[in-house]
């Protein structure tokens, strides 16, 4: 059997999703009548502290609607030069949108509450006007690090005041809450939109939720529908949402488990695993220039049936899911600690 470290979004439906989903009461979501859907926006509304929810079909759409929603062309969106929207969602801001990415340091995780406040500069006919800060927790390329939250929730205030919006990409988030035992509405309650994926480490087959105010959501519905998200009978695949929030969100403190583990297998035997201050599901390998390249030490795994993707040509990442157990770890650091040797 194949090990796949790839990512958290390989995961297959558990049983109960699918007995969920063939199950399901639908009706026509355009029309606002599928009743799975308008539940599972109820719940994740409920669970992040916020009046309203909308079902998207990926995590990129939900960012993208957000972002629409909140920001005009010409405005700026203040973005971790490391965050998923600048980095993997295809532009779709610039694109789409016409709004201008403010990019800062995000290193660790957090941009510094200076460096935002810098960019909210006072009115001027050269600047794009600032209007949204977004923010990613648990941060993908920053080590997948669950972000502190005393320091997140000043540097969401800091930027309430400052008169900023504040978007959450928080496709992991339930990581993040699971890794510093708190309620996810401490990172979520406070921001005026976030987006959470379910099929990450919760395991659904597709789609992501945007929860914000009940305005914030009818604009969000107007953009989703706009890029070609909106869905009919879109319970048959909600219903394994609910699954999703409902179930699965206590066991990600194994996967968390799991990686911890990877991380001292791989040190143990020598690598250099990135450290990260509060980390959850990922593990991060850099390369020294002694050692092959992580090409082609992702191929030589690959042909040993261990899976996963480099990031940069001296850095791989390897991703613990509800797919792989403690003894998949093991084997998975043996071929990668034999076949990241000195060629
Ligand atoms: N991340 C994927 C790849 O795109 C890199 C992965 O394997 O980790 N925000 C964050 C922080 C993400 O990590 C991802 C997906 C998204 C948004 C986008 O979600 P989808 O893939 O559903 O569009």
């Amino acid at each position: 059997m194949m090990i796949d470290l790839r990512s958290d979004t390989i995961t297959r439906p558990t049983e109960e999703m699918r007995k969920a989903m063939s199950a399901a009461e639908v009706g026509d979501d355009v029309y606002g009548e599928d009743p799975t859907v308008r539940r599972l926006e109820e719940l994740a509304a409920g669970l992040t502290g916020h009046e309203a929810a909308l079902f998207v079909t990926s995590g990129t759409q939900g960012n993208l609607v957000a972002l629409l929603s909140h920001c005009a062309r010409g405005d700026g969106a203040i973005v971790g030069k490391e965050c998923h929207i600048y980095n993997y969602e295809g532009g779709g801001l610039a694109v789409l949108g016409g709004v201008m990415p403010l990019v800062v340091d995000d290193t660790g995780g957090l941009p510094s509450t200076e460096c935002v406040r810098a960019l909210c500069r006072d009115e001027n006919v050269h600047f794009a006007p600032a209007r949204l800060l977004c923010l990613e927790n648990t941060h993908n390329r920053e080590g997948g690090n669950a972000v502190d939250p005393v320091a997140y929730g000043e540097l969401v205030r800091c930027a309430i005041d400052a008169g900023l919006a504040v978007h959450l990409d928080g496709a992991r988030v339930f990581n993040a809450a699971v890794a510093w035992k708190v309620d996810v509405k401490e990172f979520t309650a406070a921001v005026d939109s976030v987006q959470l994926c379910l099929s990450k480490g919760l395991g659904a087959p597709v789609g992501s939720v945007v929860c914000g105010s009940k305005e914030f959501i009818r604009q969000a519905r107007h953009w989703r529908k706009l890029l070609g998200g909106g869905l009919r009978q879109a319970g048959v695949i909600a219903s394994a949402g609910i699954v999703a929030l409902e179930r699965m969100v206590s066991r990600l403190a194994e996967d968390h488990g799991n990686a911890a583990l990877l991380a001292t297998l791989l040190r143990e035997g020598g690598m250099d695993v990135e450290s990260c201050a509060k980390p959850t599901n990922m593990v991060y390998v850099s390369l020294s220039p002694s050692l092959p390249g992580a090409k082609e030490i992702a191929e030589r795994c690959g042909k040993r049936g261990v899976v996963f993707n480099p990031t940069s040509p001296r850095r791989f990442r390897l991703v613990t899911h509800f797919d792989v157990d403690e003894a998949d770890v093991r084997k998975a650091a043996a071929v990668i600690l034999e076949e990241a040797r000195p060629s």
